[in-house]
């Protein structure tokens, strides 16, 4: 028997396809209800080892869900620098995950042909789970997977998904990223931001203390391991931890920026600052209520426009000439845009949901910050800058206070998780900049002004009808839908709206602006209305 035919005997005995749904790698991996999902963590196992035969490094599997709710699983697969992998292995994915159980060969060697795989090369794959009830056994079913077709993996069980991105870059960068372990992970983050907390009073109206909603995910337990390590420089309050609610359920990064309001399980009060994590802990949100009780969201428009404001400035101080670039999405508010392009100065890109789209964009620039305005983001340092602000930082022929800017910088890339958004990581972030500055949420708040917004979810019968173009700001199918959204959206003051179909939750996703906060709600229903006529709208009707 082949390896490949020993590979699909094994999985007839022990992880069957047992249903023909089609299942189909979107915006983030696999994803959907967890039962559904023995037979395809196996194979993932099995595609990761070729992954790693390919790249002749350690490739990492993270199950997990993230937002979505507790009974959903899924899986994220992540290639060598900590990246998402590249399109051509999303499809790999999905044929390999849509196969028949006799038709594994096949598909494994069609893959092994295509990339010319040495098969002989030694498999390593990292694997690491959330917090859900199901997440045990199938990342044992990614173990069986890997090992059925003679790789060797490594389970690192509970992390969070940043974690398990940082685990693979520092390996396979032979520890230049860091040490990939937890120890390694919090290390560098807290020695980076001890060195950056430079004032031993605290500024301004900067307090040090933060209310931090763990979404009872997987963050919660590795929050707790950090503030042990944050001494008095930063005290973390943290609710949602796990011991009673449920995962994502009216309390996260989500739900907050969605339903903009506060999670159940924290009292707010107008002095707190505080931030929600998502259920893998790769988005952060930050929220507060103003003296009249007001609930004001802090999203990633807001997290990318404090983070480039204070690159910018660093990048200047230090006498670099560093080219500063934005990516978003066509979430991102449209004051956001207008302030970054037209204020700042900053150029911005836009392009389509999904954080390998954004990382891919944010590459192109020396510099590249790159946010969803859900919270999940990060900047990217090209080679050439960090080596020209490494040389800087340790400069003596420039004036003393450009290579104490210099330094700043240096530090700044260490508490930043370049390998992809993270809760921990860009909160750490956040904090620094808000301490340097002598900020508190108000003033952070107040470099502009949101435009009032509403998001909401369309159930249809296939959410794949809707097609879209121009980086989601338009659809192409089904037909009249687009006429049908520009006529409504000419009636409104600053109105903008797009609809897209989800690819991590089986619902259109509809957005829309406008210069209130009632335009902006009645403009989202009424699209979401038209959506629900045109693309095959399912259960009641939406309404406000
Ligand atoms: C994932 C992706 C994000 C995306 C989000 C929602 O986040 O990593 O880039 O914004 O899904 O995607 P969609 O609108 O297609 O459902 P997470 O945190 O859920 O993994």
């Amino acid at each position: 028997m082949t390896a490949l035919e020993k590979a699909a005997a094994i999985a007839v005995e022990k992880h069957p396809r047992l249903q023909d749904k089609t299942i189909t790698y979107g915006t983030a991996g696999f994803r959907t209800k967890a039962e559904d999902l023995d037979h395809v963590m196996y194979r993932m196992g099995l595609l990761a080892v070729l992954a790693s035969q390919a790249r002749k490094a350690t490739i990492g599997v993270m199950i997990t869900a993230s937002h979505n709710p507790e009974e959903d699983n899924g899986v994220k697969l992540i290639d060598t620098f900590g990246e998402m992998m590249p399109p051509v292995w999303e499809k790999y994915a999905t044929e390999l995950a849509n196969t028949t159980d006799p038709g594994i060969p096949a598909s494994l060697k069609s893959i092994i042909d295509a990339e010319k795989i040495d098969t002989s090369v030694p498999g390593n794959v990292f694997v690491a789970k959330d917090t859900r009830a199901s997440s045990p056994s199938l990342a044992q079913a990614v173990q069986d997977g890997v090992a059925a077709i003679g790789g060797k993996s490594k389970d690192y069980g509970l992390l969070t998904t940043p974690q398990l991105h940082f685990m693979v870059c520092c390996t396979n960068t032979q520890g230049a990223y860091g040490i990939a372990t937890e120890e390694g992970y919090y290390d560098k983050l807290t020695t980076a931001f001890k060195k950056l907390q430079t004032d031993s009073e605290t500024k301004g109206s900067y307090s040090r203390q933060l209310y931090v909603d763990a979404a009872n995910g997987v963050g919660a337990p590795k929050v707790k391991l950090l503030q042990g390590r944050l001494g008095d420089l930063l005290q973390l309050h943290i609710t949602n931890d796990g011991s009673q609610g449920k995962l994502n359920h009216r309390c996260g990064a989500d739900f907050v920026k969605v339903q903009q309001q506060g999670p159940d399980g924290l009292k707010v009060e107008p002095s707190m600052r505080c931030a929600s994590f998502d259920g893998d802990a790769d988005r952060i949100v930050f929220f507060y209520l103003d003296k009249q009780k007001t609930f004001h969201l802090l999203d990633g428009d807001k997290i990318a426009t404090l983070v480039a404001g204070y690159l910018q400035e660093l990048v200047k101080g230090s006498g670099l000439t560093l080219n500063l670039g934005l990516v978003q999405t066509a979430y991102a508010n449209g004051s956001s845009t207008d302030f970054i392009t037209n204020v700042m100065k900053v150029p911005v890109a836009c392009v389509p949901t999904g954080v390998k789209h954004l990382h891919h964009r944010a590459q192109e620039f020396d510099i590249g910050v790159y946010f969803e305005a859900n919270g999940h983001g990060t900047v990217l340092f090209s080679k050439g800058a960090r080596e020209a602000i490494t040389k800087q930082s340790e400069s003596t022929s420039i004036p003393e206070e450009q290579q104490k800017l210099a330094n700043t910088l240096a530090n700044t890339m260490d508490v930043i998780n370049q390998t992809v958004g993270d809760a921990i990581s860009d909160m750490l972030l956040v904090e620094t900049i808000l301490a340097r500055r002598g900020w508190d949420s108000e003033d952070w708040d107040a470099m502009y002004a949101d435009l009032p917004n509403r998001q909401i979810k369309i159930k249809v019968k296939d959410r794949a009808v809707v097609e879209t173009t121009d980086a989601e700001r338009k659809t192409t199918s089904p037909a009249g839908l687009q006429e049908a959204i520009d006529k409504l959206v000419a009636g409104y003051t600053k109105g903008r709206s797009f609809v897209r179909p989800s690819g991590t939750e089986d619902v259109v996703r509809v957005y829309a602006e406008a210069d209130t906060q009632a335009n902006a709600d009645e403009l989202a229903y009424k699209v979401g209305e038209a959506v629900y006529d045109l693309a095959g709208g399912v259960g009641d009707k939406p309404s406000a």
